[in-house]
Parts: C-alpha cells; sequence; structure tokens
C-alpha cells in the first residue's frame, strides 16, 4: 500500500523525529504573551500533543526538539497544517498569523504543570438546576424524542437539540467551553455533553423544552462521558474521562453527583516508566456486566472498570498499545476495537472474557475510528471498519471468530480514498444503509476536505464522493477588533444517521463568527434533502441521535 505526503508531511515527519533545522535564539514572551499563548495551547493544542507536550496523537513538543527546529519552521506547521492530521490553523483563519508565531515561540518554553483538582474542589462547581423530584415523571411532549439529535456547537460551548423527524430546532442550552461529545443514558432520557474544561452537563430529554438539570466541573480538561448500561443499572451513574488531572470520575446518572475519583497515573505498559500524563480517552458502557471499557492514552492500558460497588470498583487493567484514543463495539457488542495511533494499530477487546483479543496492525497511519462503522458481509461475514488520520486507507476486520475464524482479527480488505494524505476522522453507517460514509476534514487540500466519501457496504468501495454545496465552504472576510480576517469553514465533519437510517446527517465545521450548517441527506439516493441553518447554527460538530446512541448503533 502506497503512502502518498506532501512537503508539509516532510516537514511534521521531521517533527516527529527531531529533525535538526536552524537553531532559534533564546525565545522571551510577556506576562500577557504567556497567558494568551497558555489559553491557545489549552484549547487547541493540548489535545492532541499533551498538557505536559510528551506528544499523543500529535509528536512531542519538548524544547529539546522545538528550540532546534526553530519560529518560522514551527510557524509555518502551525499555519498550514500537515497532511498527517495536523490542522492548518492559520490558513483555515482560526488563528492570526500572529498567534500562530506566538504558538511557535510558546512551545519552545519549558512546559508547566497544570493545577490538580480534589473532591471538594468539584462539589463547589455541583449545580442540581431541577431536582429529581421536580422533574417529569413520563415524557412531556409529543414529539418523537428518541428521534432527537443533540448537536455539539463546539466553539460557543452549546448543545442544540434538533426533532430529526421535523427537522426544527428544539432548544439550545449550554454546556462546557469547546463542548466536545454527547452521549445518552440507557433509557435515551438523558443526555450528557462534556466540554474540554471537564464540565459535565445532563439534559432531561422528556421536558417539553429539554434543558439541563444539572452541572458540574469535575477536571480541567476532559474529552469522555458514558453512562451505566448494564441491566439494574440503567440510567444510575455517568462517568467522566478527564485528560487533566489524569482520572475516572464517577457520578449520580440524575444530579451528578460525584461520587468517587480513580486517578490513572500509571507506567506505560511496555517500558514501566510512570507518567504523570496518563489520559483517560474513550469509554464505553457494557450492556451486559456493569463495566465500562476505559482506555488510558499514554500507558496503553485498556481498563475494564467494574461500577456494581462505585466506591470500591474492581479494575481489570489489559496491557494493549500505545496511545489509545477512540473506538467503538463491534456487531455482536462483545468485542471492542480501539485505535493504538501511536503504534498504528487496533485493540480488540474481548469484554465478556476480560481480555485483550488481538492487537492489529493497520495498512495506514494513524487509525482514528470515531465509533467505527459495522458491516455485515455477505462473504467476509461481521467487518468492523476504521480510517486514519495521517493516510488515505479504510481497514476493514473480521470480528466474528465464531462463525468467520479465518477472517477474525485479520484485514479483509483495505479501501485507499483517492487523493494524497489522510484527514479522516469519522466513519459512519447503520444497519438499514447500503453505505459507509466517511469525512476527512483535516486533510489540507480543500477539494478533498470538503468531500464526503460513500462506501458500498457489499463492493467495499468508494463509489461516490459527494462535494459539499460550495456556497457552505466559501471562504469568508470578517471583521475582528477592526481588522479583517479571511475564515474558511473545514468542510464536513461527522457522520451521524437518524433513527431508521434513512437520513445520514454532517455538519459543515465552520469558524464561530459565521453561522454554518447541518446538511441532511438521503442515504438511499444520497441526495441532500435538507440544509438545517439558522443564526444559531455556530461550529456544529458532533451529533448523536438518541436512539442510536442509546443503543450504540453505527
Ligand atoms: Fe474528539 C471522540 C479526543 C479533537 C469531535 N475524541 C473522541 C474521543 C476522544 C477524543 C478520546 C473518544 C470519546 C469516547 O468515545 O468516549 N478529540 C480528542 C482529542 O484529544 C482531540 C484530538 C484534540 C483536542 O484538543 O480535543 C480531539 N474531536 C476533536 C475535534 O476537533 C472534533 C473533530 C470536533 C469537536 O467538536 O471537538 C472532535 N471527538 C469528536 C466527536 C467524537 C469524538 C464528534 C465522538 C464520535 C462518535 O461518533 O461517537
Amino acid at each position: 500500500m502506497k503512502l502518498k505526503v506532501g512537503l508539509s508531511a516532510v516537514l511534521a515527519v521531521g517533527l516527529l523525529s527531531g529533525m535538526t533545522t536552524t537553531a532559534s535564539a533564546s525565545v522571551k514572551l510577556s506576562k500577557e504573551e504567556m497567558k494568551k499563548a497558555t489559553q491557545i495551547y489549552f484549547d487547541r493544542c493540548a489535545g492532541c500533543h499533551g498538557m505536559l507536550r510528551k506528544g499523543a496523537l500529535g509528536p512531542n513538543l519538548l524544547p529539546e526538539k522545538t528550540r532546534s527546529m526553530g519560529t518560522e519552521v514551527l510557524a509555518t506547521i502551525i499555519y498550514g497544517g500537515t497532511p498527517g492530521g495536523m490542522p492548518d490553523w492559520g490558513a483555515s483563519g482560526e488563528m492570526s498569523k500572529e498567534e500562530t508565531e506566538l504558538m511557535a515561540k510558546f512551545i519552545q518554553l519549558d512546559p508547566v504543570s497544570p493545577p490538580e483538582k480534589s473532591m471538594a474542589d468539584m462539589k463547589k462547581s455541583w449545580k442540581v438546576f431541577v431536582p429529581v423530584d421536580k422533574r417529569p415523571k413520563k415524557p412531556e411532549t409529543k414529539r418523537n424524542w428518541q428521534n432527537y439529535f443533540g448537536v455539539v456547537m463546539r466553539d460557543v460551548g452549546k448543545v442544540a437539540i434538533i426533532d430529526g423527524d421535523t427537522k426544527e430546532l428544539v432548544n439550545i442550552v449550554d454546556s462546557g467551553f469547546a463542548t466536545h461529545i454527547l452521549r445518552t443514558s440507557k433509557s435515551g432520557r438523558y443526555m450528557y455533553a462534556i466540554g474540554r474544561d471537564g464540565k459535565a452537563t445532563v439534559i432531561d430529554l422528556w421536558m417539553k423544552k429539554p434543558r439541563n438539570v444539572a452541572e458540574i466541573r469535575v477536571c480541567n480538561d476532559a474529552r469522555s462521558i458514558d453512562t451505566s448500561k448494564a441491566k439494574g443499572y440503567e440510567d444510575k451513574y455517568a462517568v467522566v474521562g478527564c485528560y487533566w488531572p489524569p482520572s475516572i470520575v464517577t457520578l449520580k446518572g440524575d444530579t451528578l453527583e460525584p461520587i468517587k475519583i480513580v486517578s490513572t497515573a500509571s507506567y506505560y505498559y511496555d517500558t514501566e516508566e510512570f507518567t504523570r500524563e496518563a489520559r483517560v480517552a474513550s469509554i464505553v458502557a457494557d450492556h451486559h456486566k456493569p463495566e465500562w471499557v476505559i482506555n488510558v492514552k499514554e500507558t496503553g492500558q485498556v481498563w475494564l472498570y467494574n461500577y456494581a460497588d462505585p466506591n470500591n470498583p474492581r479494575i481489570t487493567m489489559l496491557e494493549s498499545e500505545r496511545y489509545l484514543h477512540d473506538g467503538g463495539w463491534d456487531l455482536s457488542k462483545r468485542y471492542f476495537l480501539v485505535a493504538a495511533n501511536a503504534r498504528n494499530k487496533v485493540v480488540a477487546v474481548d469484554t465478556k472474557e476480560g481480555k485483550v483479543e488481538a492487537i492489529i496492525p493497520t495498512s495506514g497511519v494513524k487509525p482514528h475510528p470515531g465509533r467505527g462503522a459495522n458491516v455485515d458481509h455477505p462473504k467476509y461475514g461481521p467487518l468492523w471498519a476504521t480510517g486514519h488520520i495521517g493516510s488515505h486507507h479504510i481497514d476493514f476486520i473480521g470480528t466474528d471468530p465464531d462463525n468467520h475464524p479465518k477472517n477474525a482479527w485479520k484485514i479483509v480488505k483495505t479501501i485507499e480514498l483517492p487523493g494524497d494524505g489522510g484527514g479522516n476522522l469519522f466513519i459512519k453507517t447503520h444497519p438499514n444503509c447500503n453505505y459507509l460514509i466517511a469525512d476527512r476534514p483535516v486533510n489540507p487540500d480543500r477539494k478533498l476536505q470538503t468531500q464526503l466519501y460513500i462506501i458500498d457496504k457489499n463492493k467495499l468501495e468508494v463509489v461516490k464522493t459527494i462535494k459539499i454545496p460550495s456556497k457552505y465552504t466559501k471562504a469568508r472576510k470578517v471583521k475582528v477588533n477592526g481588522k479583517t480576517i479571511e475564515i474558511k469553514p473545514r468542510g464536513p465533519v461527522h457522520i451521524e444517521f437518524n433513527k431508521d437510517g434513512s437520513e445520514f446527517w454532517v455538519s459543515v465545521w465552520g469558524h464561530k463568527l459565521v453561522p454554518s450548517a447541518i446538511l441532511v441527506y438521503d442515504s438511499k439516493t444520497l441526495k441532500l434533502k435538507k440544509a438545517i441553518e439558522g443564526d444559531w447554527v455556530r461550529t456544529p460538530t458532533g451529533k448523536f441521535n438518541v436512539y442510536n446512541t442509546m443503543k450504540d448503533i453505527y
């Protein structure tokens, strides 16, 4: 399989391997600049490169490497991005040229360790807006609430609840800073949001106008949230996975009252060196056992976290691979498949037996499945698919050792998306749709970035690309603080199906200063059915259909 790379990828490889270019003079920042750069680093960079800048999805940015690269090379990468998945922060208008230069300087300074957080700190931020006994006893709405979509409006820290039947906006609720993902409780009644600032909120979808009923800030930096889905524990607990302080926080499902904090700081599974920054990446709730599958990014450990007695959790630690990121269930919901993106591998965890079943090398660079996509293929049997951020490969992995042992935990097919470089973030499907849909929003090529890639489930090949109407992706000039800046929406990001699989929705990943759109496609004809637009549609990214999220359908 051929990997296609461009000039900026070469720079990125240099960044990975510690390339030396012109040595930079020592860098100094004023107090104001330092404050601004620290905030930008937290908002935009820490997720991939680590709070302590030791690297994860992105390479390490430690001073011994960055100083040798110098401000000019670093600023070029930050401005233009790379086909390896580094976003084009400057070219897309999300950072000004001056800001990309500021960040190039900042990452040459020594990293600073951020603050810790205790249960007492957490409790100060805990608010119950509507006590449980004042909440509806049954759905108050006549709408088909199980077909609601929660849409993250990332850069304005809000969640839009949209009626999937009528496409009407039902309500907009506040959530944490740079809201990341939403998940629903087992019954679907509660929808949980997690902000990058570690603020968890819970929305009651049974209310006529769904709104937040409780919130709490459990840490300073987080990406994942899920709930208890096992029989007897439905809607009982919620769990937040924190990036900083690296920890797992169990909460009461209806009020978000904090119950237990468990630190994930530990030892890399292979070198047995200690790492304080052992961040919690994806979490998924087991539908059969009272367990969460919790993926500890840096250490490469999968924790099977039994929450039956939440103050005394029983944890099975499984050695797998680095750095664990996102993943999803296979068709049977017995195996959880998670990307280990620093090693280009996918780890398959057998949750029934509580062991790692297989570690599968992928065909590309940096697998990034989101939840992935499941296919019941007539020849190969059940398959699970992942794309890659760093290359154009989509891999299909056999997941049924009982009935298709020859294909189990092997890549039975690899598809190459057209054009150079990766940039794929999400791939999705629905049992009632004949296609898998893949996006590519962080490919630096505008044409590739603004298309959707349609893969036929039987043929396992790309049968069509859909170009997003240019009115949604064209560059626009806007005035900020008296200065005119150019903004380019990144293109379609994240795919979600409606309850019956007859539609798929994608967000146009715009800038918060300009309204954007959520596009609804017919999943049979692949035609654009409706554009959900309005002044309120700002930086829509992840979308979560209530029914599909309750049942983990993808
Ligand atoms: Fe995500 C899932 C981490 C940037 C949208 N993202 C995940 C998961 C993790 C993660 C660990 C799995 C959660 C789970 O299943 O429990 N994401 C990170 C980062 O560390 C990273 C790379 C950088 C950062 O600074 O945060 C990052 N993510 C983004 C974005 O920029 C995206 C594209 C837009 C946004 O709104 O933030 C984004 N991530 C998503 C979405 C999912 C996700 C929509 C859930 C996919 C799903 O279908 O379930």
